[in-house]
């Protein structure tokens, strides 16, 4: 578990190269996103259904990141927006952080950094399976949530960070206290949810697939510093802890970041 890769030493983002061809290819992610050259669109609606739900939700420690996933059958779902007419399913939600407050997001506006970054992982649906999906270019979307950190932070967070001490050890897991509700973290219920960048990339980690339909939204979610501690607590393979969990930006080459102006 969790050896394949890292963020740094000789496994680190400059050698995935060596072992997944994919991880020099011309897409991908993270980027910076440079406000002055993206391209102002209005698209159909986002549209969200089945995330008000309470859900039984299992958190994991990977040796990466920590990793939630709902537990049940029928799934979120969403369409619309960049994806038009293609409906894709929830797989799972995780995060990447760094080791102060300074760092720890993996896109970046205007050069800006964020403490962390939440990314809901969706794939397409008419594919089958997530691992199937895996092998097509529109195969996958990733919703990505920057968080700031300030005093008075988001309780919709709490119980996932009361969690996190369950957790601490690689490979372990533990279901929330209480049904998770979705639409609370992933505020699927807002208007600020139809203001977002969004553009084509690849996963952030080996084998680092060009599959992904990236959406940001740039409104940012609120933790206090006490809470994104509480994740930089999990430990890893090496058995330390993971205070950097971020792929440093790529070269965008030549595609286009479109901003929706709803
Ligand atoms: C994290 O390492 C997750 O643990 C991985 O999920 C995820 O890989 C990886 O990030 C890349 O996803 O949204 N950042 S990202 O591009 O979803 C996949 C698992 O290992 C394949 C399950
Ligand atoms: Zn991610």
């Amino acid at each position: 578990l969790g050896q394949e890769f890292s963020y740094n030493g000789l496994l680190g983002p400059a050698y995935w190269g060596n072992k997944y061809q994919t991880c020099v290819g011309k897409h991908q992610s993270p980027i910076n996103i440079v406000e002055h050259y993206v391209e102002k669109v209005t698209l159909p609606p986002l549209w969200f259904s089945g995330f008000n739900i309470p859900r039984k939700a299992m958190l994991t420690n990977n040796g990466h990141t920590v990793l939630l996933k709902t537990i049940g059958t029928d799934v979120p779902l969403i369409t619309g927006g960049p994806l038009r007419d293609d409906v894709y399913a929830f797989e799972q939600l995780h995060f990447h952080w760094g080791e102060n407050d300074k760092e720890g997001s993996e896109d970046r506006i205007n050069n800006r950094s964020f403490a962390m970054e939440l990314h809901a992982v969706f794939y397409k649906l008419s594919y089958g399976s997530y691992k199937a999906a895996t092998n097509f270019p529109d195969g996958l979307t990733v919703l990505a949530y920057f968080v700031t950190v300030a005093e008075t932070f988001d309780p919709t967070y709490s119980p996932l960070v009361e969690t996190l001490p369950l957790i601490e050890d690689i490979g372990s897991e533990a279901v929330l206290r209480d049904n998770l509700i979705l639409e609370s973290i992933l505020k699927t219920n807002q208007p600020s949810m139809q203001n977002y960048f969004t553009y084509n990339g690849s996963l952030t980690t080996p084998p680092c697939s060009e599959v992904v339909t990236w959406i940001d939204f740039k409104k940012p979610h609120i933790l206090s510093h006490e809470q994104i501690e509480a994740f930089r607590r999990i430990r890893s393979a090496e058995g330390e802890r993971v205070t950097h969990n971020f792929r440093p930006v790529q070269p965008l080459a030549d595609r286009i970041v479109f901003e929706n102006i709803p």
